[in-house]
């Protein structure tokens, strides 16, 4: 799929809209889901223009998507979500019910969330 320069998510890294910012440098930004799904929800996007995990690894260098992986990580220990554990979705495509055609990383917790896979 083509990225759409004009998604949600590359209108907030353009500035254009406003997020709750949670953690941001050159390569990534992270800020709080406007339907949070529990106490804790957090986006993780790349500031690449990458539509899906494959454009983002075929396009982006090892150090950046080692670096994009690295953060979300950083992100639960921001949160405090990492000592009571947490969950990391990327919905991905027409399958993965992705919403917003930018790659983008959820990190859920702050309460217990059940099983999710069978
Ligand atoms: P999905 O593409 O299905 O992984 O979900 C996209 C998520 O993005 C969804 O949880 C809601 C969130 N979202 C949609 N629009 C905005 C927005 O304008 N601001 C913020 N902070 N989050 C958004």
């Amino acid at each position: 799929m083509a990225y759409d320069p004009n998604n949600i998510f590359a209108r907030i890294l353009r500035g254009e809209l406003p997020c709750k910012t949670v953690y941001e440098d050159e390569h990534v930004l992270a800020f709080s889901d406007i339907r949070p799904l529990a106490d804790v929800h957090v986006l993780v996007i790349p500031k690449g223009a990458y539509v899906s995990l494959d454009d983002f690894t075929a396009g982006a260098g090892p150090e950046v998507v080692g670096h994009f992986f690295k953060v979300v990580g950083e992100i639960a220990r921001i949160t405090g979500v990492a000592e009571t554990g947490y969950r990391i979705i990327s919905n991905i495509g027409a399958h993965g019910h992705q919403e917003v055609p930018h790659l983008h990383v959820h990190v859920i917790g702050g309460r217990p969330l059940g099983r999710m896979l069978p």
